[in-house]
Order: C-alpha cells, then sequence, then structure tokens
C-alpha cells in the first residue's frame, strides 16, 4: 500500500450531503444500491471513489448510466456539471469475508464494521473522515432468520415483503463520515431501559445479545445510564437521538465501535455475571461503554479531518473514559494500571520500528495506528493538559471546541487551540507533544546545601527510528516530599533548577506522583529512600514505581552475577505491608505482585530473556521463602472477605504462595464463588505450573465450554503456561478454539507471542512460521496486532535475533498483507 503523509492532505474535490443506501441482504451475495447527492468543491471534475472487494454491477450519473474507469484502485467518474445524483450498485459477499472491515457474517448475524476504512468495502465511496452526508438506510432481509434489521439514527418505516422477508428504514439526521455507518441484521435477544436527558428528551436504551444472555447485558446497561449522566455532568453532554442501540457480536476486531446510535461491541465487553466474569472485566466492560457512548461528542459530532487525526478523537476519549472509571468504581490501583501500560506497552512502541508521535507523520494500513501511542500516550497529553489548565480551564476548553467545531471534522491543532483560547493560554510549546515521537527521559538530581533542597531536572527525548531530532517538551513534574507536602513543577525547559525550601533533614523526594508526565525516570535515588517510599508515600504510583526501582536495581545485579542489598529492603517493606493494618487491599494487591517478565524487559535496553525469566523465579522463591508466614496470614484474613479489593488481593496473594498452596490453590478453585476467585485461582495454579493445573484447566473447560467469553480465558492461559507449546495442536482442536475468530487466535496465540518465552526458541519461531501466514490470510488485522512483540527483534541476544529476523523474513511473501507488510517492512528496515 503506498504511503500517506499529512502534509499531504487535500480538502475533498466533491462533498456528499445525503446518501440513500438500500441492502438487500443475502448471506453469499448482498446487493448495495447507495444513491449520493454530490456538488463540487473546488474545479476538479473528476470523481475518485474508494472501493476494495467489490464486484460493480453499474453506475448512473443523473439517472444515467456511465461507463467508469479505474485508476490506482479507485474508481473514477467525470462529473461535469457542480451538482449531481450518482447511483452504484455493487455486489458483495459476507459470509467470504473473514477480514471482519465492512459487512459481514457474525455468527448467524450480519454486522458491519466501517472505521478506519471498511466502507469502502460496502460501496464506492469517498472513503475519508472529512465527508460528512446525512444517512437514509433501508435493510431488507429473510425475517425469519434476521427479525431484527438496524441501522443509524431513527426508524422511519418497517413492514413486510413477499418471499417471506421484511425491511426496516432507518434515518440519521446529524451529518457523519462513513466511517460511523453501521447495519446489524440478526436474532437477538433484547434488553432494554430508558434515560431522560437533562433537557427532557426520552430515549429508548436497547442492547441486542446472543439467545440466552439478557441477563449478563444488565451491567453493561447500568454503565450505560451512568455514563449519559457522567457526560451531562461532567461536560455538559447530552444524547442528541431517540434511540441508542447497542450489538454484541463475538466476531470483532477490537474492543467496540461508536457508530452513530448503534454501537456495536466484542461481546466480551458487554455480557458479564458473578458466575463468568471477573471484577477486572466488570470494570473494562464499565470503561468501554463508557468510551463508545462518549465517542458521541468526542469523534462523532466533531469528528477528526483524517485519518491523522486520530488521537483527537481517541486521546481524548480515553482520557474522559479514565476519568470516568475513577468515579465509577476507581481505587488506588486504577491510575497504576493505568500507568503500567504506558510504561510496558508504550514505552517499548516507541522504542522499537513503530514508533510515531501520537499524531503520526506517515501511515500505510491505517488499521495499524490504532495503537497504544495514539490511544494512550494520547490520553496523557489530554491528561497532562487538564492538570495544566485545572478543571474549571479544562472545561472552559473543552465547551469553546464543542462551540466551535460541532458538526465539523477537525484537527488536533483546533482541540489545543480551542483550550489555548479558552484560558487565554500559550500551547504553542505544547503542541510538541502532537509532533515528537519517542520517550522523554527526565533525569533528576537533589540538591541539599546548607539546609536547602532544591532539584535540578533535565530533559533529553532519545532518537526513535522514525525521527532523528527531538527538542524539549513541557512537562509536569508533580513531587511529594515525605511529611512535608505536595507540589507540581511545570519543566519547560531541556534543564531547570527548582529550590524547594529549608529543612532540617533533607526531605525524602516521591517523585512523579500519579505519573503525571509520560516519561523515563533517571534519579539515583538512594536504596533506602526507595524502600521508605514504597512503605510510606502517600501516592499509589509512587509506591509501587519505588517497588520496581528497587527490583531494577537487583535484576541487573543478578544478570551480572552479583548480588544487592535491594532485595533486603524489598523484603522488609513487603514484611512491613503485610504485618501493618490493611488499609488498601487494591494497592497491596499491586505491591504483591512480582513484575512480569514483559514489564522486566522495559528495564532493559538489550533483552536477556533466559536471565529476566530466571530472576523472576528467584524473586518468587525469596518472597514464598521468605515470607511465607506473614503473606499467608494476610492471606487467611482476606481470603473470605466479599469485597472487590480483597479478592484482587486475595488473587495476587495466592499467585505468589501457588507452589507452597497447592492445596489451597485447588480448593479456592473447587469452591469460587465467582469468576474472580476461580480465575485467580486457576492462574495461580499456572503461574506456578503446579501438578493440579491440568486438572483444574480441564475441568473450567468442562464448566464453561458453553461460553466461548469464558474460554477465551481457558485458551489465554493455554497460551501462557509453561509447555505451551507441545500441547498447542491440541488445544487448537480444542472445540473453543475458531481459527477465523479474532477473540480465540488473540487468547490463544496473541497471548503466547505477548507473554510465553517459549514463543523465543527454535520451536516457537518454526510453529510462528507455519501459523502466522495462515492467520494472515484469514484476518490481517488481527494477525498485525498479534507480532507486535516479534518486531523489537533487535534488543534480543544474537541467537534469537537470528531467528526472529529469520521469522520475519519468512513472513514477507507475494501473499503478505498489507497490514503485516507494513510492520515487517518496518522491523527489517
Ligand atoms: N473507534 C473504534 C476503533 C475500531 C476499529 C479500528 C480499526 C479496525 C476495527 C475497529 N473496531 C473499532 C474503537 C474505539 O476506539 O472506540
Ligand atoms: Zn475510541
Amino acid at each position: 500500500k503506498p504511503v500517506k503523509r499529512l502534509a499531504d492532505y487535500k480538502a475533498p474535490a466533491f462533498l456528499i450531503s445525503a446518501l440513500d443506501l438500500t441492502f438487500e441482504l443475502h448471506d453469499t451475495q448482498t446487493r448495495v444500491t447507495a444513491v449520493s447527492t454530490l456538488t463540487k468543491n473546488g474545479t476538479d471534475p473528476l470523481l475518485r471513489l474508494d472501493g476494495e472487494q467489490l464486484e460493480l454491477v453499474s453506475v448512473e450519473l443523473d439517472g444515467k448510466a456511465v461507463t467508469p474507469r479505474f485508476e490506482e484502485g479507485q474508481l473514477v467518474i467525470e462529473v461535469a456539471k457542480d451538482s449531481a445524483t450518482l447511483k452504484i450498485v455493487t455486489q458483495i459477499d459476507p459470509t467470504a469475508n473473514t477480514a471482519l472491515e465492512g459487512l459481514y457474517r457474525s455468527g448467524g448475524a450480519f454486522c458491519t464494521q466501517c472505521e478506519a476504512e471498511g466502507f469502502r468495502r460496502i460501496t464506492y465511496f469517498l472513503d475519508r473522515p472529512d465527508v460528512l452526508a446525512v444517512y437514509t438506510t433501508k435493510v431488507i432481509a429473510d425475517k425469519a432468520q434476521y427479525p431484527q434489521l438496524l441501522s443509524n439514527g431513527n426508524l422511519v418505516e418497517s413492514g413486510e415483503l413477499e418471499g417471506g422477508r421484511h425491511f426496516a428504514t432507518w434515518h440519521d439526521p446529524h451529518p457523519k463520515p462513513c466511517y460511523l455507518f453501521a447495519l446489524v441484521a440478526g436474532d437477538f435477544d433484547l434488553l432494554e431501559d430508558s434515560f431522560t436527558t437533562a433537557s427532557g428528551r426520552d430515549v429508548l436504551l436497547q442492547i441486542f445479545v446472543d439467545k440466552g444472555r439478557r441477563v449478563q447485558a444488565r451491567h453493561a446497561m447500568e454503565a450505560l445510564k451512568f455514563s449519559m449522566k457522567w457526560d451531562e455532568d461532567t461536560y455538559g453532554l447530552e444524547y442528541d437521538l431517540d434511540r441508542f442501540m447497542i450489538v454484541a457480536v463475538d466476531f470483532f476486531n477490537m474492543g467496540a465501535m461508536e457508530n452513530k446510535g448503534l454501537n456495536i461491541f466484542n461481546a466480551k465487553y458487554v455480557l458479564a455475571d458473578d458466575d463468568t466474569a471477573t471484577d477486572q472485566d466488570f470494570d473494562n466492560i464499565a470503561a468501554i461503554i463508557a468510551h463508545e457512548y462518549f465517542h458521541n461528542w468526542t469523534g462523532n459530532r466533531v469528528t477528526c479531518r483524517d485519518w491523522f487525526q486520530l488521537s483527537l478523537k481517541e486521546g481524548l476519549t480515553v482520557f474522559r473514559d479514565q476519568q470516568f472509571s475513577s468515579d465509577w468504581a476507581g481505587s488506588s490501583a486504577t491510575r497504576i494500571k493505568e500507568a503500567q501500560v504506558i510504561r510496558t506497552l508504550q514505552f517499548a512502541e516507541d522504542a522499537g520500528p513503530m514508533s510515531h508521535p501520537i499524531r503520526p507523520l506517515e501511515v500505510a494500513e491505517m488499521n495499524n495506528f490504532y495503537t497504544v501511542t495514539v490511544y494512550n500516550k494520547g490520553a496523557e497529553v489530554i491528561r497532562m493538559l487538564n492538570g495544566l489548565l485545572g478543571k474549571a480551564g479544562f472545561r472552559a476548553g473543552m465547551d469553546l471546541y464543542f462551540k466551535r467545531h460541532d458538526g465539523q471534522a477537525v484537527t488536533c491543532d483546533d482541540f489545543v487551540d480551542a483550550m489555548a483560547d479558552a484560558n487565554d493560554v500559550d500551547l504553542s510549546r505544547f503542541k510538541g507533544w502532537y509532533r515528537q515521537s519517542g520517550t522523554p527521559v527526565l533525569t533528576v538530581r537533589e540538591i541539599w546545601e546548607n539546609g536547602h533542597y532544591g532539584l535540578k531536572l533535565s530533559q533529553l527525548t532519545p532518537p526513535t527510528s522514525d525521527q532523528a531530532e527531538k527538542g524539549p517538551l513541557p512537562l509536569p513534574f508533580a513531587i511529594e516530599l515525605l511529611g512535608h507536602g505536595k507540589d507540581v513543577l511545570q519543566l519547560q525547559d531541556a534543564e531547570q533548577t527548582f529550590a524547594l525550601g529549608q529543612f532540617d533533614e533533607k526531605p525524602i523526594l516521591a517523585p512523579l506522583c500519579g505519573f503525571s508526565a509520560p516519561v523515563k525516570l533517571v534519579f539515583e535515588q538512594s536504596d533506602d529512600e526507595l524502600a521508605a517510599l514504597m512503605e510510606k508515600a502517600s501516592d499509589g504510583f509512587v509506591r509501587v514505581d519505588a517497588a520496581e526501582r528497587l527490583l531494577q536495581r537487583l535484576v541487573a545485579a543478578w544478570l551480572q552475577g552479583q548480588e544487592h542489598p535491594a532485595l533486603e529492603l524489598w523484603l522488609r517493606s513487603l514484611h512491613g505491608i503485610a504485618t501493618r493494618p490493611l488499609t488498601d487491599a487494591f494497592l497491596d494487591a499491586e505491591l504483591f505482585k512480582v513484575p512480569s517478565v514483559n514489564a522486566m524487559q522495559g528495564w532493559f535496553e538489550q533483552i536477556d530473556l533466559d536471565g529476566l525469566v530466571a530472576a523472576r523465579q528467584r524473586l518468587r522463591s525469596q518472597v514464598r521463602e521468605r515470607l511465607f508466614a506473614v503473606l499467608h496470614d494476610r492471606y487467611q484474613m482476606v481470603k473470605d472477605v466479599k469485597e472487590k479489593g480483597a479478592r484482587a488481593l486475595t488473587n495476587s496473594l495466592l499467585t505468589l504462595l501457588a507452589e507452597p498452596l497447592e492445596q489451597g490453590v485447588f480448593d479456592r478453585y473447587q469452591q469460587a464463588r465467582n469468576m474472580t476467585e476461580r480465575q485467580g485461582a486457576l492462574a495461580a495454579a499456572v503461574a506456578g505450573d503446579l501438578a493440579n493445573s491440568d486438572a483444574l484447566l480441564a475441568d473450567f473447560a468442562e464448566r464453561f465450554e458453553d461460553n466461548p467469553q469464558v474460554m477465551d480465558k481457558w485458551l489465554m492461559l493455554q497460551g501462557q503456561r509453561s509447555g505451551a507449546l507441545k500441547r498447542m495442536g491440541k488445544v487448537m482442536e480444542h472445540s473453543a478454539f475458531n481459527w477465523n475468530n479474532p477473540n480465540r487466535t488473540r487468547a490463544l496465540i496473541g497471548t503466547f507471542i505477548a507473554t510465553n518465552p517459549e514463543c523465543h526458541t527454535e520451536a516457537g519461531y518454526q510453529w510462528l512460521s507455519e501459523v502466522l501466514p495462515k492467520l494472515d490470510a484469514i484476518n490481517p488485522q488481527a494477525t498485525a496486532r498479534m507480532v507486535g512483540p516479534l518486531l523489537q527483534w533487535r534488543r534480543f541476544d544474537q541467537k534469537r535475533r537470528q531467528g526472529l529476523e529469520a521469522l520475519l523474513k519468512g513472513l514477507q511473501t507475494p501473499h503478505t498483507s498489507a497490514d503485516l507488510g507494513e510492520l515487517l517492512g518496518k522491523a527489517l528496515k
């Protein structure tokens, strides 16, 4: 696919004010009639329409048949007049569509996924987000097989047709880009409720789910109502249609999609009850329901001018869903987990061949840019703005943004300008966060002279694969001086000194409170101070980070064959935490986790995988041997408490103590009162590679064989467990696995690649060289999303480097998809 550049943006040559669509749905031969009302947007008479995998049936311009020509994959039509009506008929095969882009079948239903560029697989169109049209959609299908026919907006007509068929016509009055178009036809169970907006509009809320699973949509419905109210209370944003629909489907490439008035969700982010979903699943569902609902304003009412601006809607909406989550069920672990995503996944992305700014400059396959950088780093950038402007200032900026741009397709600069103008501040330097990729390294030096304490902060962003030159960025450095209070230092330049006052003793600095900026910290704090922070800092992130910094020193020494005093300090702090009265179970649950090998990889530029795996085992066994008694006491204290934090802490402790508590793990699994307990015990058995893990996994599969979402948990554990590779053949033959369903392949193969050190063996690479081409032929987008960890091949030891290079080169064939091809090209450059 040719690379597109942000710098080459041109306004469209035509605008389409209205689009009338008719879908005659048939499993393998669906006919789509698209009637566009066109006007010229300049002088160019050539209309160039995007289209992929379409069979063209006919084209008529103002009622006259035309024979179009094809140029570079686009359909080119000469339009002489300033405005015209264009009718295009295409035919598509939804059943053969395993890529799950455009119109496809999920189980027994039809559904669509048009973001980013899927609409061009439905009809020839100006498939770009700055072409906004009013849609009217008529859906025709067999009534017995597809009793529910849905599309965006309001239902205007429905009725019977001959041959057992029926139709429904939907009209969406809000102009929208085609990526927000949706259609669903199926036979679902329906959960209904209603919501009255602040200005008195009664909104019908509908959640469509697979037959027999209606009660499992109740949590999603509660989350939806809470989200609607939250957006009114927090941002003054009301819903704008009479109906809000959510459909849960099992075949879906991502989490969910914010199509106007008709959100389509991956079923795993809708369906939940205590027996089948963990506390974490419940929280994820609420966050994603909120996220998609919030897109109605940040993304739909105000949309992106072009796909380079994706973070305009995604970074902002992730920030909004994070705010929501901390209000809905927030705990001290919420922010810690957000920071972990940045520090493990985003920092790795920025350190590898896919490094890009939150507003990328060049893109070949847009699907590859739905990244942790655009989404999660994008949210961190908005969070910094929120902190800089304060709650009221940020709200004023949001109000101005909607006032100026409602109904428009705009840029990230437009957003920042609204923030700047509403607050009368200059944010031109802040815009650097949109332009620059890479992770700033923030070096902290303490100044302690004659009772005066201060800090010298300096920042440097190392070059990345996409960008050699970097500059300093404005960043907030939130601190606590233990026992003396908190402050936020605004670092503007490459280096700055801050005087923090006079003290009797040198204070202990808690740096980067709340992970105030997405940076790497270099700070030679003493081991004793780190241990003190781990036990006493008031900020949860700082406490977990202090533990990690101690462990980083320890593991670095172990990798060199040396010992380090950090071990004793870490164990002593854990002992202190385990014996003190319990005040925050969520936080302790994080402190009692040994960092994953993936997290440890982020501590070092070169990855000594065997060394890290051994170090992690050694840490686990040190904790077991030295702290068993106190941890077991704490385990006994919390294991029967019916409360979310207690369950999180129990699971962490059980994972740490799995080996000596083998029978306890088994009993906990058998006696589990809910999925959080059952999965926690099963995961502990797998993490400890206990002899009973086979029996427990077999029991789990038997209990939940009818629930695909739960069986994904089983597939994930199969992907993670030691000895996974030799069992792969058998697991793939299990009825729970399905090559065509990305939830299944991601759970098993994606987890194996992302977490299992067995992936990085000769046999692992050999297996992937067979599996990945097969997956790529079925679903390029899902495959491309799995290979991220392999792209880091240059960071591994020589043997693995050779193995990975050969694997990646072998995947580059004439059949490789554009999605995977772009990643391989960058990784091997
Ligand atoms: N905006 C949605 C993105 C999305 C997507 C993108 C590419 C391919 C498939 C997709 N499914 C959903 C999801 C969101 O961020 O809300
Ligand atoms: Zn989103």
